[in-house]
């Protein structure tokens, strides 16, 4: 079966990945991985950590002369930051060293710090934090890089775009073709299709730098050629809405999910919300009026483009500390700061495009299955060619 895991601590050595029940045979390109990497690094609001970092895969085993060999697959993203942590984060214990493991006593309001602590029982919410990082998220990014290569195979394609940084708001629906284009960019700001409304995201930045705050935002995650039928209304569990939304929960940080127009289909009448349904009869297809499902009805997927929004929170890290509790005086103190990020919306959407990717992948290899490529796509093939006939 599908699945994937990852291990590894911001500061630690290296970030760890493993991938399994991707077919044999699918083309891998580690130039495609490093890029997604790369893309999840940028974004105007990082902080100093993507300056030390360059992300590289390095992939050591399941892969073979560029293509799949059916094992599992296991990748490493060194962490270069790791020379400056040796004595804080070391493997084996070190007496002598107290005052250099860098502990956190006092937690950050909103980070895993508090809860992670009480709950695992440490008087230090570094045993906590190192892990809770979003830096985890390099090790998702670099999988999701491989799901992408899979899902290419069948024509299906993840790519994602920034459509709120605080207040400021994209106005206007993004094409797709705006969504591959940003995509190729060598240089990313905010992510954001449209000059104008990137340049008000900007600025709400700009503030939370100049406040010593941090400011969250919406990205949309898009998929595009999917066929019908992936996921099923059979069993609360099957449904790949639900899926996609723990997918993008999942991610550090995001505390909301919409598949489709999902907040204005509350607030509207059915008549206004469902999408309607047509047929093409040259073409010989069924298609609809519009897409405001998000591409999923009954769980199951309808061969429109899905669309998932996942809603950040402002970071938890502020340079001007909030209230907190000293974890061993139990005295007021601020929040612990160390160096952070002010803004990651863009990075988030690289890394929600991973998790739909990696879902989505799941699920094709769930429905398609096959020991090999070869096989997979004979029976992608059959399916479709069942479709035509329908
Ligand atoms: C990072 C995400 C953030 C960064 C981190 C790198 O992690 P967190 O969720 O802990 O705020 O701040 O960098 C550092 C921890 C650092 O030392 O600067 C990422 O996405 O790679």
């Amino acid at each position: 079966m599908f699945r994937f895991e990852t291990a590894g601590e911001s500061h630690g050595a290296c970030l760890v990945a493993t991938l399994t029940g991707l077919p044999a045979g699918v083309p891998v390109s580690v130039a495609a991985v490093n890029r997604e990497l790369w893309r999840r690094q940028q974004g105007y609001g990082r902080g100093g950590r993507m300056k030390i970092e360059t992300d590289t895969a390095e992939i050591v085993s399941g892969v073979r002369h560029s293509q799949t060999t059916g094992a599992p697959i296991a990748v490493i993203v060194r962490n270069r930051d790791w020379q400056n942590w040796t004595e804080a984060l070391p493997v084996e214990a070190a007496p002598d060293s107290a005052e250099k493991q860098k502990p956190l006593k006092r937690p950050r309001p909103g980070h895993a710090d508090l809860a992670g602590a009480v709950k695992y029982n440490y008087h230090d919410a570094r045993y906590i934090l190192e892990r809770a990082s979003a830096r985890e998220t390099t090790a998702r990014v670099a999988l999701g890089a491989l799901a992408k290569q899979y899902l290419r195979q069948f024509g299906i394609e993840v790519l994602s775009h920034v459509i709120q940084v605080g207040v400021a708001r994209l106005e206007r629906h993004a094409e797709w073709d705006e969504l591959a284009a940003l995509a190729q960019k060598d240089e990313v700001l905010l992510g954001c299709v449209d000059p104008e409304a990137e340049a008000r995201m900007k600025a709400v930045v700009d503030e939370a730098y100049r406040t010593g705050d941090t400011v969250g935002g919406v990205f949309e995650v898009r998929a595009h050629g999917v066929p019908v039928g992936l996921g099923s209304h059979i069993t609360w569990d099957s449904r790949l809405d639900g899926k996609l939304a723990q997918a993008i929960l999942s991610i550090q940080a995001v505390k909301g999910v919409m598949i489709g127009e999902a907040e204005l289909a509350a607030e509207e009448f059915g008549s206004k919300v469902q999408d309607t349904i047509h047929y093409d009869r040259g073409e010989r297809r069924f298609t609809r009026g519009a897409n405001q499902a998000g591409g999923l009805e009954g769980g199951i997927t309808n061969g429109q483009d899905i669309v998932v929004r996942g809603y950040l929170k402002p970071i938890s890290t502020l340079r001007r500390p909030l209230e907190s509790v000293d974890l061993d005086t139990r005295e007021p103190a601020l929040a612990a700061y160390e160096r952070s990020d002010v803004c990651v919306v863009p990075a988030a959407g690289v890394i929600g495009e991973a998790m739909v990717a990696l879902v989505l992948a799941g699920a094709m290899v769930e429905k398609f299955g096959g020991d090999s490529l070869t096989e997979a796509r004979r029976n992608f093939d059959g399916y479709i060619q069942q479709i035509r006939e329908f």
